[in-house]
């Protein structure tokens, strides 16, 4: 008999999914202005736009919630956060923040100076966005096969070593105030870290001197791709190995909202004392007392547990099965898609899907776009839209070299009868791929344009 892998969890609490017709969703995506973002939540049938802060929480997360302590200064939430903190991640310093972003934007104005560079796999948007406004320059160093949408490389979120040691001998070790990897490389497509990368990365680190973060928001789905894919690993438990990889750090960014299973919350770590009585300073100002940090008590509880849930074997061992099994039913189907499958999103890949499309007309949202209203999926555009740049002195735009539909899981959510229905919406569209057209931009915002940029199609 071939075991088959079960949702290791019952489903106790039932939210309904509304019905929408074809005729509504066209009128709803053309008054969205062709971004998903704009369309109202009650309006999707699967909500794949993203795996952050729409995790199913546990009946544990919920008693949790009930012993909230709503104290201004030192809860005994924060107290069990800290101690999660301090055994999973072994740092000896940590505040909480209302999210990742918020980890970002209170540690990134105290390290960086106008004219530096940050250096990183891949960097996230926010995580840029918050180094490009503290005057930094985001610089992404991940491996060639990490930009190649086809290839099988167990670690394609591994950073290029080589090149971080020639940006190094280029800029100046004084230029780099801190090196970062995220784990996993989100707009890389959810590809996994390496422990022997991270080691290499950190050894360069130490040898200039210069502080090594990771942003750690998919840090236990990035622990279970090393069990399963690293030699030397498979009898290692995923807590030791999250340990072993944050020993390795000097800090870190993290979003509770993935795999925190929270559907609020992050936090920032350090090694570093006196860096930390700079972050409290500078939290007190922005997100709040250090032992809240922008939350309220029962939110810290919360945290706490899911933290310690995500590291579960059986339940990693689901959920990434859940993604690998939306992959193989699309390829099934002949999508193209980004391979090997990430730990929280399968990527469509759009060059491919879309090739009649050129990329200053955005075929990722025009895809994202088609699936809402095919079948009122909501996906994610990770592509030219999100992540392409201008130059401000030529106003050249630099395309980004992938062009990826994110289908991102959220945690605990959906069944696979919902992933059913997703590929088989995504492989009807592929069949009659030609019928789409490509977009332009008619609203756009200086930075983070994607949120709330407004599109009409191309003639
Ligand atoms: C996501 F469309 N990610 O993937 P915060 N680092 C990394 C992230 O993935 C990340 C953050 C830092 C989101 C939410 C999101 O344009 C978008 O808790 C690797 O969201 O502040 C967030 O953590 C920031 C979706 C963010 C977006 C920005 O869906």
């Amino acid at each position: 008999m071939t075991l088959v892998l079960t949702e290791p969890y019952r489903i106790k609490v039932v939210e309904p999914i509304r019905e929408t017709t074809p005729a509504e969703r066209d009128a709803i995506i053309r008054e969205a202005g062709y971004n998903v973002f704009n369309i109202l939540a009650q309006d999707v049938t699967i909500d794949l736009l993203t795996d952050s802060g729409t995790s199913a929480m546990s009946d544990n997360q919920w008693a949790g919630m009930m012993i909230g302590d709503e104290a201004y200064a030192r809860c005994r939430n924060f107290i069990n956060l800290e101690h999660v903190v301090r055994d999973v991640f072994g740092f000896p310093h940590f505040v909480p923040t209302h999210q990742g972003r918020a980890a970002e934007h209170v540690l990134f104005p105290l390290v960086i100076k106008t004219g530096d560079v940050v250096p990183s796999n891949m960097h996230f948007d926010t995580t840029y966005a918050n180094i490009a406004t503290s005057g930094g320059r985001p610089v992404n160093l991940v491996i060639d096969e990490g930009l190649d949408p086809q290839g099988e490389h167990p670690f394609k979120g591994n950073m290029d070593v080589l090149k971080l040691e020639r940006l190094i001998a280029e800029v100046g070790r004084d230029r780099i105030p801190l090196v970062m990897l995220t784990i996993t490389n989100n707009n890389g497509g959810g590809q996994p870290v390496s422990v022997a990368n991270i080691r290499a990365v950190q050894a360069v680190c130490r040898q200039h001197g210069i502080p090594f973060f990771l942003d750690a928001c998919r840090h236990a789905e990035n622990a279970y791709f090393i069990q399963q894919r690293e030699p030397g690993y498979q009898d290692v438990p995923v807590r030791d190995i999250v340990r072993q990889v944050f020993d390795l750090a000097d800090g870190c960014t993290m979003s509770a909202k993935k795999d925190g299973l929270a559907n609020i919350g992050g936090f920032l770590a350090v090694r570093d004392v006196g860096l930390y009585e700079r972050i409290c300073q500078r939290l007190i100002l922005i997100e709040g007392f250090p032992t809240y940090g922008g939350l309220a008590g029962r939110d810290l509880e919360a945290m706490a547990r899911g933290l310690l849930e995500a590291l579960d074997e059986r339940y990693l061992a689901w959920r990434i099965g859940q993604v690998r099994y939306l992959a193989e039913r699309l390829q099934e189907y002949g999508v193209p898609i980004l391979t090997p499958p990430g730990g929280h999103a399968v990527y469509l890949d759009a060059r491919r899907f879309l090739p009649h499309i050129p990329q200053d007309q955005f075929p990722a949202q025009a895809l994202a776009v088609a699936l809402y209203a095919a079948g009122g999926i909501r996906a994610v555009e990770i592509g030219s839209v999100m992540n392409a740049h201008q130059d401000p002195d030529t106003g050249e735009w630099d395309y980004p070299a992938l062009e990826l539909v994110r289908l991102a899981i959220p945690r605990r959510v959906y069944t696979n009868s919902h992933m059913d229905y997703v590929a088989a919406v995504a492989g009807d569209l592929y069949r009659r791929r030609e019928e789409l057209h490509g977009l332009h931009i008619v609203h756009q915002a200086p930075f983070l344009r994607h949120f709330t940029a407004r599109f009409e199609p191309v003639a």
